[in-house]
């Protein structure tokens, strides 16, 4: 059961669901949504673009300040070793006579590293005897290490200067336009605090990175948010419109018409004119579907196996058309009374087909169960009462009336079938009907129960039913509940009906 309705019923949720997305009106909420979006969106084409001009400006500064720093050192050290050169001068000049000088103001200028001057003093001091290089005066080699601790004092002086300006300036920077360009400003310590800006440099590309994965994760955020918090009104005629299809699908597997309605208005107040949440559509068309299934599924049921217990014997009469299944299910529900230690009389009350009364004899024989019979074309009611009267003698705990089928549309018939009521005052009254006839079987057990009212329903041949409509209509038309579902011809085929393992059917 339910394995074509199961499959429909799944397309037709999604399509729904699906035209509901592409058909409802958007409404406000998004716009909102939107409009953080582009706000997010601009702010972060802003930013982007005002880091890479502080980015290329920042790069225009450096390498001027790189040429600026190579220039300085060149110079810086050309001071120095002018400065060694003239101290040397003025040591040559003092010891015009002596080689000795000439080589020790070579060997100060080789550790200073000043190559220009270096070569001019080894050129001289090549010029030197050996004799002279090996008397070198150990006072004028002090001397000239006295030279370049000055020079290294004086350059490690102009580092500091430059470091505590440097920062000074950072913090005034950092307070000006970060686009601004420092390049004219044309002193010693911007070139030589190279280290101290690439770390500064490297710090604010950091930041500036951060803050466009911030700006990224926002947007991705947002349009996920436009995703999830998007939302949709349904007017009712687009409603009307769109359930069509799923209209057309309950009714293919059917569903009664009054079922159709119930689900259509649930599903119409849990949609219409209520905001939407685009992401929910499908999960909400589903739940509200199997909501109004549940609840169309669920009803007071009988159990008639404690019921029996009640009153003895307790009388049940079959009715339903011809072939739907009373003198079959009679005989399964005959084998599960005696399964549950209870003695069952069967009343074959069917007096129109000579075969009729065979068949529920057969019944009998192979369950070992007794069968009350009259003639064929006797009446009906008389049989019914013998068998009642039989169950009374015998102590028996159930009496099960097999009637005649007979078209709720004949008038005669269903007269008849009144006066079998009416003599055997039966406790409760069953209609049986074929599952695979769908609405025709839920026609007949509302006539049915017009007529006689009727305390339940057995659903036959619900092995043999794709659909199921018949399954999921019959009570909620009648306002009777489905007691049992028959599911073969075996003496066993027969379950009393349960919703959650229907739902599971359905859904699962
Ligand atoms: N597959 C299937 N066949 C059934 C079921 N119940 C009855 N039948 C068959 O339906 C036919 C008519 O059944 P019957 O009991 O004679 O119907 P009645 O005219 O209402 O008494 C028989 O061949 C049964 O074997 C059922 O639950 N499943
Ligand atoms: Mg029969």
């Amino acid at each position: 059961m339910f394995k074509f309705l199961k499959e429909k019923l799944k397309n037709a949720v999604d399509k729904f669901s699906k035209d509901i997305d592409e058909n409802a009106e958007t409404i406000e909420e998004i716009a909102e949504v939107e409009e953080k979006i582009k706000k997010t969106e601009k702010e972060s084409t802003t930013k982007s673009k005002a880091d890479t001009k502080e980015k290329k400006s920042k790069k225009k500064t450096e390498e001027k300040k790189e040429q600026k720093k190579r220039k300085q050192s060149t110079d810086s050290k050309k001071d120095l070793a002018k400065k060694v050169k003239q101290q040397s001068t003025a040591d040559q000049e003092e010891n015009a006579t002596s080689t000795k000088q000439k080589q020790s103001s070579a060997k100060v200028v080789d550790e200073t590293s000043t190559k220009s001057t270096g070569k001019k003093n080894r050129k001289d001091a090549k010029k030197t005897t050996k004799s002279a290089q090996e008397e070198v005066s150990d006072d004028l080699e002090a001397e000239a290490k006295e030279l370049v601790e000055e020079a290294r004092d004086i350059e490690e002086k102009v580092t500091k200067e430059t470091k505590k300006s440097f920062f000074s300036r950072l913090f005034k920077k950092e307070e000006e336009s970060s686009s601004q360009d420092s390049s004219t400003e044309d002193t010693l310590q911007e070139t030589v605090v190279e280290e101290d800006k690439e770390d500064t440099q490297k710090t604010s590309d950091v930041e500036s990175e951060n803050a466009e994965e911030e700006l990224e994760t926002k947007k991705g955020f947002f349009s996920r948010v436009k995703e999830s918090i998007t939302t949709k009104k349904l007017s009712e005629s687009k409603f009307d419109d769109l359930f069509f299809d799923l209209e057309i699908v309950l009714l293919e597997n059917n569903v009664a018409l009054e079922v159709i309605e119930k689900i259509k208005n649930d599903m119409k107040e849990r949609l219409v004119d209520k905001k939407i949440n685009r992401s929910e559509i499908g999960t909400i068309v589903f739940e509200q579907l199997r909501s109004s299934l549940d609840e169309i599924l669920t009803f007071e049921t009988i159990d008639i196996f404690e019921k029996v217990k009640e009153k003895k014997p307790y009388v049940i009469v079959f009715v339903g058309i011809n072939g739907t299944g009373k003198t079959t299910t009679i005989a399964k529900l005959a084998h599960a009374f005696k399964q549950k230690g209870l003695t069952p009389v069967l009343v074959a009350a069917d007096t129109f087909r000579a075969a009729a009364i065979q068949q529920l004899e057969e019944h009998a024989k192979n369950l070992g169960v007794k069968l009350i019979k009259h003639d064929y074309g006797s009446d009906p009611a008389a049989v019914a009462f013998d068998g009642i009267k039989h169950a009374k003698e015998k102590g028996a705990d159930v009496v099960l009336i097999d009637t005649a089928g007979r078209l709720h549309s004949n008038t005669n018939l269903m007269g008849e079938m009144e006066k079998i009521i009416r003599v055997a005052k039966p406790d409760l009254k069953i209609f049986v009907g074929e599952s695979t006839t769908g609405n025709d079987c839920v026609d007949q057990a509302r006539k049915f129960n017009e007529i006689i009212n009727i305390d339940g329903i057995v659903l036959s041949k619900a092995d043999v039913d794709e659909k199921g409509g018949a399954a999921i209509s019959a009570a909620f038309v009648t306002g009777k509940p489905i007691l049992f579902i028959g599911t073969g011809q075996g003496y066993d085929d027969l379950e009393p009906f349960d919703k959650d393992k229907l739902m599971k059917r359905l859904f699962e």
